[in-house]
């Protein structure tokens, strides 16, 4: 994963990184789900990124500080892929943005 990533003019830090995908796998592991849209959910991919993890996806809230918990998601997620079986690990994908986007559309984030 990267040292830091750029979602259009907001800068997330590897630890801002780090956190929102390992609450994605916890939450995913455990079965619960946090916010309105329940998240992590699953990312399907219709955008057709080539992501350097494996199928399936999921897409968590990535804060600036602290861990999503519910409430507005904002524009930004971390995807999470090749999930292990005993879902104790999982690798990061990418970071991606709704900012500078049409509708519900993603664009990624830049390392
Ligand atoms: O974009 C509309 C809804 O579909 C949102 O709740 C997204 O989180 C969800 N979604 C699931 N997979 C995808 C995907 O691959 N691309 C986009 N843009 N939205 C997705």
């Amino acid at each position: 994963e990267p040292t830091s990533s750029d979602c259009d003019g907001t800068t997330y830090s590897q630890e801002n990184i780090d956190d929102a995908a390992t609450a994605a796998l916890s939450y995913y592991a455990s079965g619960q789900t946090v916010g309105r849209d329940s998240y992590p959910h699953q990312y399907k991919d219709y955008e057709g990124f080539s992501f350097a993890c494996s199928a399936p996806f999921l897409e968590f809230p990535i804060l600036t500080s602290g861990v999503y918990s519910g409430g507005s998601p904002g524009a930004d997620r971390v995807i999470i892929g090749s999930i292990s079986s005993d879902e104790s690990s999982a690798e990061y994908c990418a970071v991606i943005t709704h900012d500078g986007q049409s509708g519900n559309a993603f664009g990624e984030c830049s390392d």
